[in-house]
Protein backbone atom coordinates (compact mmCIF):
# COMPACT_ATOMS: atom_id res chain seq x y z
CA UNK A 1 0.00 0.00 0.00
CA UNK A 2 1.23 3.28 -1.00
CA UNK A 3 2.35 5.51 2.29
CA UNK A 4 1.78 9.45 2.98
CA UNK A 5 3.42 10.96 5.95
CA UNK A 6 2.16 13.94 7.96
CA UNK A 7 4.64 15.64 9.87
CA UNK A 8 4.04 18.74 12.57
CA UNK A 9 6.51 21.58 14.09
CA UNK A 10 7.23 22.97 17.32
CA UNK A 11 4.16 22.91 20.16
CA UNK A 12 1.41 21.43 17.89
CA UNK A 13 1.62 18.68 20.53
CA UNK A 14 -0.11 20.88 23.05
CA UNK A 15 -3.37 20.95 20.59
CA UNK A 16 -6.37 20.77 22.08
CA UNK A 17 -5.24 21.90 25.75
CA UNK A 18 -4.18 25.47 25.10
CA UNK A 19 -5.22 28.70 22.73
CA UNK A 20 -7.96 26.50 21.29
CA UNK A 21 -9.29 30.26 20.28
CA UNK A 22 -6.45 29.94 17.10
CA UNK A 23 -6.11 26.65 17.06
CA UNK A 24 -9.42 24.58 17.73
CA UNK A 25 -10.49 22.08 20.59
CA UNK A 26 -9.01 18.87 18.63
CA UNK A 27 -5.90 16.84 19.95
CA UNK A 28 -3.65 15.97 17.49
CA UNK A 29 -4.34 12.39 18.09
CA UNK A 30 -8.06 13.49 17.30
CA UNK A 31 -6.68 14.66 13.96
CA UNK A 32 -4.75 11.83 12.96
CA UNK A 33 -6.97 9.28 13.53
CA UNK A 34 -9.78 11.32 10.89
CA UNK A 35 -6.51 11.77 8.69
CA UNK A 36 -5.86 7.40 9.20
CA UNK A 37 -9.00 7.36 8.60
CA UNK A 38 -8.95 9.54 5.16
CA UNK A 39 -5.97 8.09 4.06
CA UNK A 40 -7.58 4.37 4.30
CA UNK A 41 -10.42 4.74 2.83
CA UNK A 42 -8.11 6.36 -0.22
CA UNK A 43 -6.03 3.51 -0.15
CA UNK A 44 -3.25 5.25 1.37
CA UNK A 45 -1.14 3.68 4.93
CA UNK A 46 -0.66 6.95 6.46
CA UNK A 47 2.69 7.62 8.96
CA UNK A 48 2.85 10.79 11.63
CA UNK A 49 5.71 12.64 13.22
CA UNK A 50 5.01 15.85 15.79
CA UNK A 51 8.29 16.92 16.92
CA UNK A 52 9.40 20.31 18.62
CA UNK A 53 13.38 19.77 17.41
CA UNK A 54 14.26 21.23 14.09
CA UNK A 55 16.99 18.24 13.30
CA UNK A 56 14.23 15.22 14.27
CA UNK A 57 12.07 16.83 11.57
CA UNK A 58 15.00 17.29 8.92
CA UNK A 59 15.73 13.68 9.61
CA UNK A 60 12.36 11.87 9.24
CA UNK A 61 12.28 14.18 5.94
CA UNK A 62 15.42 11.76 4.63
CA UNK A 63 13.80 8.86 5.93
CA UNK A 64 10.83 9.54 4.00
CA UNK A 65 13.20 9.91 0.87
CA UNK A 66 14.05 6.30 1.11
CA UNK A 67 11.03 4.51 3.04
CA UNK A 68 8.67 4.68 0.39
CA UNK A 69 6.36 7.19 1.25
CA UNK A 70 5.01 9.26 -1.89
CA UNK A 71 4.01 12.35 -0.35
CA UNK A 72 3.97 14.96 2.97
CA UNK A 73 1.74 17.01 4.24
CA UNK A 74 3.68 19.07 6.39
CA UNK A 75 2.61 21.47 9.45
CA UNK A 76 6.08 23.77 9.74
CA UNK A 77 4.41 25.28 13.02
CA UNK A 78 6.99 28.22 13.93
CA UNK A 79 9.93 27.13 11.68
CA UNK A 80 7.27 28.19 8.59
CA UNK A 81 8.59 31.69 8.87
CA UNK A 82 12.51 30.63 9.74
CA UNK A 83 13.54 27.07 8.74
CA UNK A 84 15.66 27.17 5.76
CA UNK A 85 17.26 23.90 7.02
CA UNK A 86 13.99 22.35 6.20
CA UNK A 87 13.05 24.08 3.34
CA UNK A 88 16.50 22.44 1.80
CA UNK A 89 15.30 19.27 3.26
CA UNK A 90 12.74 19.09 1.47
CA UNK A 91 14.23 19.99 -1.72
CA UNK A 92 16.97 17.59 -1.35
CA UNK A 93 14.42 14.53 -1.13
CA UNK A 94 11.74 16.31 -3.83
CA UNK A 95 8.97 14.54 -2.83
CA UNK A 96 5.84 16.42 -3.10
CA UNK A 97 4.01 18.09 -0.29
CA UNK A 98 1.46 20.11 1.07
CA UNK A 99 2.01 23.33 3.48
CA UNK A 100 -0.54 22.60 5.88
CA UNK A 101 -1.63 26.03 8.81
CA UNK A 102 -4.66 25.70 11.10
CA UNK A 103 -4.67 29.34 11.30
CA UNK A 104 -4.47 31.81 8.55
CA UNK A 105 -0.36 33.48 8.92
CA UNK A 106 -1.62 35.92 6.80
CA UNK A 107 -4.07 37.51 8.91
CA UNK A 108 -2.19 37.24 11.75
CA UNK A 109 0.94 39.37 12.73
CA UNK A 110 3.54 40.37 9.81
CA UNK A 111 6.34 37.69 10.85
CA UNK A 112 3.80 35.29 10.24
CA UNK A 113 4.02 36.61 6.74
CA UNK A 114 6.81 35.00 5.40
CA UNK A 115 6.80 31.03 4.49
CA UNK A 116 10.10 29.49 3.36
CA UNK A 117 7.94 26.61 2.09
CA UNK A 118 4.84 28.06 0.04
CA UNK A 119 6.93 28.55 -3.12
CA UNK A 120 7.99 25.04 -3.05
CA UNK A 121 4.74 23.54 -1.82
CA UNK A 122 2.39 21.57 -4.31
CA UNK A 123 -0.05 24.61 -2.63
CA UNK A 124 -0.98 25.64 0.88
CA UNK A 125 -3.72 25.01 3.03
CA UNK A 126 -4.89 27.76 5.98
CA UNK A 127 -7.14 28.91 7.93
CA UNK A 128 -9.69 26.00 8.55
CA UNK A 129 -8.09 24.73 11.32
CA UNK A 130 -8.10 20.67 11.54
CA UNK A 131 -10.28 20.67 8.45
CA UNK A 132 -6.90 21.39 6.75
CA UNK A 133 -4.99 17.98 7.22
CA UNK A 134 -7.74 15.89 5.35
CA UNK A 135 -8.12 18.67 3.04
CA UNK A 136 -4.15 19.01 2.55
CA UNK A 137 -4.19 15.07 2.05
CA UNK A 138 -6.98 15.65 -0.37
CA UNK A 139 -5.00 17.46 -2.69
CA UNK A 140 -1.92 15.68 -2.27
CA UNK A 141 -3.51 12.66 -3.43
CA UNK A 142 -5.26 14.12 -6.14
CA UNK A 143 -1.91 15.27 -7.05
CA UNK A 144 -0.52 12.03 -7.06
CA UNK A 145 -2.88 10.84 -9.00
CA UNK A 146 -2.83 12.98 -11.91
O1 LIG B 1 -1.64 27.96 12.05
C1 LIG B 1 -0.74 27.10 12.11
O2 LIG B 1 -0.94 25.90 11.93
C2 LIG B 1 0.67 27.53 12.50
O3 LIG B 1 1.58 26.73 11.74
C3 LIG B 1 0.80 27.26 13.98
C4 LIG B 1 2.14 27.72 14.56
C5 LIG B 1 2.41 29.18 14.19
O4 LIG B 1 3.70 29.55 14.63
C6 LIG B 1 2.31 29.41 12.68
O5 LIG B 1 2.50 30.78 12.44
C7 LIG B 1 0.95 28.98 12.16
C8 LIG B 1 2.12 27.59 16.09
C9 LIG B 1 1.81 26.23 16.58
C10 LIG B 1 1.60 26.30 18.06
O6 LIG B 1 0.69 25.31 18.43
C11 LIG B 1 0.05 25.42 19.63
C12 LIG B 1 -1.02 24.59 19.83
C13 LIG B 1 -1.73 24.66 20.99
C14 LIG B 1 -1.35 25.55 21.98
C15 LIG B 1 -0.26 26.37 21.78
C16 LIG B 1 0.45 26.30 20.60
Amino acid sequence: MAKLLILNGPNLNLLGQRESRIYGTKTLDDIIAECRQFSGTCGFELDHMQSNAEHELIERIHTAAADGTSGLAFNPAAFTHTSIALRDALLAVKLPFVEVHLSQPLAREQFRHISYFSDIAIGTVAGFGADGYVLGLQALINHLDE
